[in-house]
């Protein structure tokens, strides 16, 4: 049995939404960054992590990509042109969002310090909202890749959520038609509610 280590409230929530949508046996760790159950598996003390017998598996992306190829769910096929396409938009998703979301929040990067925070956090919400414009228009179907789920809608679908809590807002109606069809999922509830208890 899968073992998923990290926060709900954190990148191990796009985990234990896709272990929900395979529906495999998983037992869920709720330890946060750094703590001595993720320092265990990782030394670096990053969540989440995702154990597998004997392996250790570190970062959100490479796990689900593990997981579905694994289980051939939520993916196109490795070495065909779909599955390029799909990987091509699953790192612009890390490239233009999570990484901007990722820069504004770091604790350690001291922005909150900054002469110009305010400024410099209103150039990331401007860079935010951009991308996320970009990547709608580049819609493909339903989900971004077609008329199939795949890892990115996960991916965009977490950091949408993790931009909200943070008030990073966006006026596109599409991406909030999009989340609001994502988030109606019934994995991405049943995962919510594990995080609620
Ligand atoms: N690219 C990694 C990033 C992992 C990451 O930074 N996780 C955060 C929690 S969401 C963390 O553990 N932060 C603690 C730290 O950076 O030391 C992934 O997708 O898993």
């Amino acid at each position: 049995m899968y073992k998923l280590v990290g926060s709900v409230k954190s990148r191990a929530f796009r985990v234990l939404w896709l272990l929900e949508e395979l529906g495999v046996p998983y037992e869920h760790v709720n330890a946060g960054p750094h703590s001595e159950e993720v320092l265990r598996y990782n030394p670096n003390g990053k969540v989440p992590v995702l154990v597998d017998g004997d392996a250790v598996i570190s970062d959100s992306t490479a796990i689900m990509t593990y997981l579905a190829d694994k289980h051939g769910r939520l993916t196109a096929k490795a070495g065909t042109l779909e599955r390029a396409q799909q990987d091509a938009m699953l790192h612009q998703i890390l490239d233009e969002i999570d990484a901007v979301l990722w820069a504004a929040f770091r604790r350690s990067l001291g922005l909150s310090n900054m002469k110009d925070a305010e400024a410099i956090r209103e150039a990331f919400k401007k860079e935010y909202k951009s991308n996320i414009d970009k990547i709608m228009m580049q819609i493909k179907g339903s989900y971004l890749t077609g008329e199939e789920i795949t890892i990115p809608d996960l991916l965009l679908t977490h950091c949408g959520g993790w931009a909200f809590v943070a008030k990073f807002p966006t006026d596109n109606v599409d991406f909030k038609e999009y989340l609001k069809s994502m988030r109606g999922r019934p994995a991405y509830k049943r995962a919510s509610d594990l995080a609620r208890h």
